[in-house]
């Protein structure tokens, strides 16, 4: 995607977070004062109460130990702060030994898990992966629609059955399908929302164990979709889906609508599953793998 075109897709969130720090900085000495205003900044950009606390601890220590004096060099301790704290030992995806990598991704409702998966999709078949995708969100009658109109915008197959259909025969039958016709991927989509949270959880579960029990060790990631511009509330999803799948990643959709961006450095603080993928627009181009320095540097940019 290259760096301008995801600092393009983070503008809302540079102007709200960096935007602001750089007004509080430039060309001042600095002060206690400082520190309080740089604390309002990050905590109203959803930088999150415990992370701004660590980021502040830092920047005071190193004002301290005299190694900062000036608000001017405040932006590029700042940066290297961030780009440590946002750094992941599981950064990238978990291949499997043997082809076919599963890749199962959940989510809430409208937290952009199909257009996500699109942008998997596209982003591994332009790496020339033979990709497969499973329409196991079988819920929603929409739902299976939706991904079917992006599989065949990216030229992908997709394995589906009626709406309404067991969610685990869908992803049996496409197991079956990456196995036979030597996929390199499969990602399946699931339903984010059922009659109860129960009914969710069985089935979330149900799909799990039919992946692994026709291919060792799938899914290999377990990918679990944010909505990016509800900020704190996404930590409560994740606390959530935790105790249904074992969760390998997070992809966090949609943070070029809103300035929340600043909530990647909250939920990278709060939940030790890493942040793999980001998605910044509606088109299958617009996902970046997560990259701490490149990220730091276009909010920055
Ligand atoms: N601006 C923006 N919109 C997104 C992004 N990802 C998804 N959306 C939109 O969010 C809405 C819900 O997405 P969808 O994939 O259907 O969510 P699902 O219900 O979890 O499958 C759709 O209108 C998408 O176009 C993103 O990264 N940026
Ligand atoms: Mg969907």
């Amino acid at each position: 995607m290259g760096l301008k075109r995801l600092a393009a897709g983070l503008l809302k969130t540079s102007r709200r977070l960096t935007g602001r720090i750089r007004d509080v900085v430039t060309g001042r000495k600095l002060t206690p004062g400082t520190f309080d205003e740089l604390e309002e900044v990050l905590i109203s950009s959803d930088v999150g109460v415990s992370a701004t606390a660590k980021i502040l601890d830092r920047l005071r220590t190193a004002w301290e130990d005299r190694k900062i004096a000036d608000g001017d060099e405040v932006i590029p301790y700042l940066k290297q702060s961030l780009k440590e704290m946002l750094r992941s030992d599981g950064a990238g995806i978990r291949w499997a030994a043997k082809p076919p990598t599963v890749i199962l991704v959940a989510g809430v409702n409208g937290s952009g898990k199909t257009t996500s998966i699109a942008k998997l999709a596209h982003h591994y078949t332009a790496e020339k992966k033979k990709v497969i995708l499973a329409a196991a969100d079988t819920f929603r009658a929409a739902a299976v629609e939706q991904l079917t109109i992006w599989a065949e915008r990216i030229g992908v197959p997709i394995v589906k059955q009626q709406s309404g259909a067991d969610p685990a025969a869908v992803a049996f039958d496409a197991v079956e399908a990456a196995v036979s016709r030597k996929a390199d991927i499969l990602i399946v989509d699931t339903a984010g929302r059922l009659h109860t949270q129960e009914h969710l959880m069985r089935e979330l579960e149900k799909v799990n164990r039919v992946l692994g029990k026709r291919v060792a060790g799938a899914p290999h990631e377990c990918i679990l979709v944010l909505d990016a511009t509800t900020g704190q509330n996404a930590i409560q999803q994740v606390k959530m889906f935790r105790q249904i799948l074992p969760l390998t990643g997070l992809f966090l959709a949609k943070l070029d609508g809103s300035a929340k961006g600043g909530s990647v450095i909250a939920i990278r603080d709060e939940v030790d599953i890493p942040v793999k993928f980001i998605g910044v627009g509606e088109t299958p181009e617009d996902v970046e793998p997560f990259d701490p320095d490149e990220f730091v540097e276009a909010l920055f940019s």
